[in-house]
C-alpha cells in the first residue's frame, strides 16, 4: 500500500506495510513516555521505522511505553542527540555510525570507501558478530547501542558542475568543490584526497549553507536528498555509491536503567524488527528516490564501472592511511563477511 505521507511529497515509492505485530501484551512494569530524536523527515525510512518501533511497544504494553518522534532534526544533530542521550536529557536517537566514531573509533570501518560493494554485503555485515561487538562497545558511555539500519549508499550532489570523474572534483581550472561532510576524520580524508575542499557540518544546518552557496555540495542517500528536498539547491548529482552508511539506533543508558528486563528485552527485539523494515524501505527508496530527483530538474551523472574504478583508485591513499589506524584484522574480517555475502 502506497502509505499516505507529508504534501511535501505527495507521491512515494510502492512502500511495503510494516509486518503485523505479534505477541501477548506484557505483565505492567510501569509506564513510560520515551523521546526520539531523529535526524530526517516524516517520509524518510527513518522516521517510518521509527513509528513502527513505536507501535510495537504501545501495542505490546497496551500503551504503557509510548514514543514520540521529534524528526527533522528539530531537537539537534547527531552529534548533539548523542550528548542528550548521555546526560539523560533525550531517551533515544538515531544517528549515522558516522558521527558515533568519537564513542567506538572501529566505527570507522564504515566510512572507508567502496568497502561494500552491495546491499546484501552491507546486511550480512550490520548482522554480524563483528558489528555486535561494536554496538555492545558503547557499554559505558551512557549510550545503549540497539541495532544498525540502514541510511545508504552515500551519491555526491552540488550545485557547481556535473562531475564525472575525480577531475570534476578537484576543478582543473576552477577550485576545487566545497563539499560538506559528516563530521568524521575519514569523511574529511576522503574529499581532500580528491581534491575538493570539504566542511563537516551538523546536517541540521546543511540546507541553509547551501542554499547561500557556503558549500557547493553534499553527500547522502538519494533518499535523504529527495526527503530533505536539497534538489532545491542542488542542481547536480552523481551516482558515486562512495560510502555506505548505517544508522545506529540508539537509547540513554538512563532510560534502558529504568526498564524493567521484559521491556528491555521487548525494546531490543522492536528495535530489530524495525531495523529489518527500514532496511526494506530504504531498498525500496533508494533507486525511485534518484528517479523522483531527475524528474524534479537534478541532472544526475551515473558513473560507469571505469568512472567507479577511477573514483575508488582516486581514494586508495585514505585507506593507506586509515587502514593501519582502524585496524587491518577488522577491515579484513568485514571484507571476509562482504565478499561470502556478495556470492551468496
Ligand atoms: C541524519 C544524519 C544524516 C547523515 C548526514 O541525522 O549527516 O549526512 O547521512 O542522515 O545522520
Amino acid at each position: 500500500a502506497t502509505l499516505t505521507l507529508g504534501m511535501a511529497h505527495a507521491q512515494s515509492p510502492e512502500l511495503s506495510d510494516p509486518p503485523a505485530i505479534d505477541g501477548a501484551v506484557l505483565d505492567d512494569h510501569g509506564s513510560h513516555t520515551i523521546r526520539m530524536g531523529i535526524g530526517l523527515a516524516e517520509t524518510s525510512p527513518q522516521y517510518l521505522s521509527s513509528r513502527y518501533f513505536a507501535d510495537i511497544l504501545a501495542q505490546r504494553t497496551d500503551g504503557r511505553i509510548t514514543v514520540n518522534i521529534f524528526p527533522n532534526s528539530q531537537l539537534g544533530d547527531d552529534v548533539q542527540m548523542m550528548e542528550m542521550l548521555q546526560t539523560g536529557t533525550l531517551d533515544m536517537s538515531y544517528p549515522s555510525s558516522s558521527p558515533a566514531t568519537t564513542y567506538v573509533s572501529e566505527l570507522a570501518v564504515f566510512d572507508l570507501p567502496f568497502l561494500l560493494p552491495t546491499r546484501e554485503a552491507a546486511i550480512a555485515v550490520m548482522n554480524s558478530d563483528v558489528a555486535q561487538e561494536m554496538l555492545d562497545a558503547f557499554e559505558g558511555t551512557g549510550i545503549k547501542a540497539l541495532t544498525f539500519s540502514e541510511n545508504g549508499y552515500r551519491q555526491l550532489s552540488n550545485s557547481a558542475r556535473p562531475v564525472a570523474s575525480p577531475d570534476d572534483v578537484a576543478g582543473l581550472d576552477v577550485r576545487g568543490l566545497s563539499v560538506r561532510t559528516m563530521e568524521n576524520p575519514v569523511h574529511l580524508s576522503i574529499w581532500e584526497t580528491l581534491g575538493a575542499n570539504p566542511t563537516p557540518m551538523a546536517f541540521g544546518e546543511l540546507f541553509s549553507a547551501m542554499e547561500q552557496g557556503v558549500v557547493d555540495g553534499q553527500e547522502n542517500p538519494w533518499s535523504t536528498i529527495l526527503t530533505s528536498n536539497f534538489h532545491e539547491v542542488q542542481d547536480y548529482g552523481s551516482e558515486t555509491r562512495h560510502v555506505y552508511t548505517p544508522f545506529i539506533m540508539m537509547m540513554s543508558e538512563r532510560t534502558w536503567d529504568r526498564l524493567a528486563p521484559e521491556y528491555q528485552e521487548l525494546v531490543q527485539d522492536a528495535a530489530r524488527k524495525s531495523a529489518e523494515y527500514e532496511i526494506q524501505l530504504a531498498a525500496e527508496y533508494d533507486d525511485w528516490s534518484r528517479d523522483q530527483l531527475e524528474e524534479r530538474g537534478m541532472q544526475i551523472t551515473r558513473l560507469d564501472d571505469d568512472q567507479i574504478a577511477a573514483f575508488q583508485e582516486a581514494v586508495q591513499p585514505v585507506y593507506d592511511e586509515w587502514a593501519p589506524r582502524i585496524g587491518e584484522d577488522l577491515i579484513a574480517s568485514i571484507q571476509e563477511i562482504a565478499n561470502a555475502a556478495g556470492n551468496e
